[in-house]
């Protein structure tokens, strides 16, 4: 009897253990499994590599040349500097300027932190000089636009069906439409500097801060100057205006200007975007 016992009590305690070793089997699997899925996420987290490296742009088709809809972002820019290891001067100098007492460097500041404290990667890069702009555009396919592109872009609608109330082939006297009003001015604004992409009013051509927000760097040259247009935050709207000739030296970097992109070609690639 006690040994009959002993054997039902070993197959209980064989069975037992048979069903501990499958629980743990199981265990392991669904473990496994986990592993799996988690690396299939992070590598489709982390690639392809152009996703995250190229150019991110949205464009506006202007009839057989394309411009970048805002100001170059911060992030934008922050993409450029990771694929090319690209240190700005003014991170190498010492810092960008801000207009005081005549031009003053502020040391720290620079495209990533343009007041000298961490910023939105939707705000303009800006302490870029004439040839860093030029840089990054051929990076991202294109160039700097011309003064007349620029002045062509911002003022005339060239949609052939624009959204109420732009007016296809009409040339407006702002780039915000016929008031200067929804730019980002040092006139009563929203914004006491400088304004993330997209949060202005939307002008002619569906372009962003075209005028106002921040200088923009044109290939237009007068010796060793270049031109910038549209004024910036930092002034009144009659800066915004078509004819103001704002030339700076091509080496000269600072808070108040930034760039945008023209492109020959529909930019195509990572990123790319016609919205
Ligand atoms: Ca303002």
């Amino acid at each position: 009897m006690i040994r009959k016992r002993s054997g039902v009590s070993h197959r209980v305690l064989a069975l037992a253990a048979l069903g501990a070793w499958l629980v743990l089997l199981m265990q392991a699997q669904v473990q496994a499994q986990v592993q799996v899925q988690t690396q299939v996420q992070t590598q489709a987290q982390t690639s392809p590599p152009n996703k995250t490296q190229g150019p991110l742009r949205d464009v506006v088709p202007l009839g057989g040349w394309w411009l970048d809809r805002t100001e170059v972002t911060i992030g934008q820019f922050e993409r450029y500097v990771r694929a090319t290891q690209t240190v700005t001067r003014a991170e190498k100098e010492g810092g960008g300027f801000e207009y005081g007492a005549g031009w003053e460097r502020r040391r720290g500041w620079t495209w990533r932190q343009p007041d000298g404290v961490p910023a939105s990667p939707d705000l303009p890069a800006v302490h870029l000089d004439y040839a860093e702009a030029q840089a990054y555009c051929q990076w991202a396919g294109g160039r700097l636009p011309t003064g007349a592109e620029w002045q062509k872009a911002g003022f005339t609608e060239m949609r052939q069906n624009p959204p109420a109330p732009w007016v296809n082939g009409r040339t407006y006297p702002w780039t915000t439409g016929d008031s200067p009003q929804g730019a980002n001015t040092s006139d009563p604004d929203p914004w006491p500097r400088a304004a993330p992409a997209r949060a202005t009013r939307a002008g002619v051509n569906g372009l962003y801060d075209m005028g106002a927000n921040v200088w923009e760097w044109t290939s237009d040259a007068r010796g060793q100057e270049r031109r910038t247009v549209g004024g910036s935050w930092w002034y009144g709207a009659f800066n915004m205006k078509a004819d103001v000739q704002a030339y700076k030296p091509a080496d000269f970097f600072a808070v108040y200007i930034g760039f945008r992109c023209a492109y020959d070609r529909a930019p195509t690639g990572a990123g790319a975007s016609s919205s």
